[in-house]
């Protein structure tokens, strides 16, 4: 799915033509994937501002994925906020998806690059429904991939870092491939880890459970549906599950940037409760889309407008 161009990319501290924002053949990230990423959402509010949702947030975990990997960014944090600010304005995007990319350029090739500058590009488009907007209604299939997910000592999971998306390309192919929307992937002991870019929640007597950190990303959208269920007097727990233990759950949801909060209605060709958005997950998916334009006076914190 190609996305719709914007006019203008933010390139090392200016604004550029999108066509124009091109990287030479020996940049070192195309390489050997050392490199790291953000994914971030704006949103139309109802009241006819936009604002990116969590942009704090998003930022601070793109400098601790660099400081993960050993990469400095050449620019201070509220001026990478400021650009992304930026960047939509002059776009004219009123919601859309935000891709800061830090990326080591031309200079050392080999595994030693010492003294490649590292570039920071700021590049925006709009976007709908990552898994359809009938996904997010009705809910997606999903299916356990053979690929495993990181190990924390392989490649580490808390960065985003471009290369370890290898894992996560792969896995998505081949479930998409066979005909199901979603790979949802195990840890090196076998328990549930994350899906190919999002979170997993499952729903069990009432009991929200989602993997805990150790092996999965920290991701902003699950720690904001776990404060907006602990609002609501809805138990979280942060444990390990077992596949089979997928299957048996009244009900389960993927969280993401992208893929925002998008039910799962089986998984492995297992009907996960009745099979379709269950009560739990809709309270959580409405109040979600509810912060996210604004409508939530509670949640106005989270939100930066622009
Ligand atoms: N796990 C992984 C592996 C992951 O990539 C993401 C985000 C998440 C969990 C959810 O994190 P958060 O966005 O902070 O709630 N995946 C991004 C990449 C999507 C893409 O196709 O590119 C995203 O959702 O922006």
């Amino acid at each position: 799915m190609a996305i719709e161009r914007t006019e203008q990319v933010w390139l090392d501290g200016k604004l550029i033509p999108f066509d124009q924002a091109t990287v030479p053949i020996l940049t070192h990230t195309l390489h050997y994937g050392l490199g790291v990423f953000e994914g971030i959402r704006a949103y139309e509010c109802d009241d006819g501002r936009s604002a990116v949702f969590q942009l704090r947030e998003h930022t601070e975990r793109l400098y601790q994925s660099a400081l993960i990997v050993d990469i400095e960014i050449p620019f201070p944090l509220d001026e990478t906020e400021r650009a992304i600010l930026q960047t939509l304005r002059v776009n004219r995007l009123s919601e859309g998806y935000i891709r800061p990319l830090a990326f080591l350029g031309e200079g050392a090739m080999g595994l030693l690059p010492a003294d490649n500058p590292v570039h920071l590009a700021i590049i925006t488009w709009p976007w709908g429904a990552y898994l359809g907007e009938e996904g997010l209604e009705q809910g997606i299939r999903a299916k356990v991939s053979s690929y495993t997910r990181h190990h924390p000592n392989v490649s580490m999971t808390k960065s985003k870092t471009c290369g370890e998306y290898v894992n996560s390309i792969l896995a998505k192919r081949e479930v998409t491939r066979l005909g199901y929307d979603e790979a949802v992937m195990l840890d090196t002991q076998g328990f549930v880890a994350e899906g190919s870019g999002e979170n997993i929640f499952i729903v069990r007597r009432g009991v929200l459970k989602t993997p805990p950190l150790s092996s999965v990303l920290a991701g902003i959208t699950r720690a904001s549906v776990i404060a907006i269920a602990r609002d609501k007097g809805i138990e979280v727990v942060e444990q390990t599950f077992t596949r089979d233990e997928f299957y048996t759950a009244d009900e389960a949801f993927m969280t993401g940037t992208a893929a925002e909060l998008t039910p799962i209605r089986e998984l492995d060709d297992r009907k996960i409760g009745d099979g379709t958005r269950g009560p739990v997950t809709k309270t959580l998916q409405t109040t979600f889309f509810d912060a996210v334009h604004g409508r939530e006076r509670k949640y106005e914190g989270w939100l930066t407008y622009y």
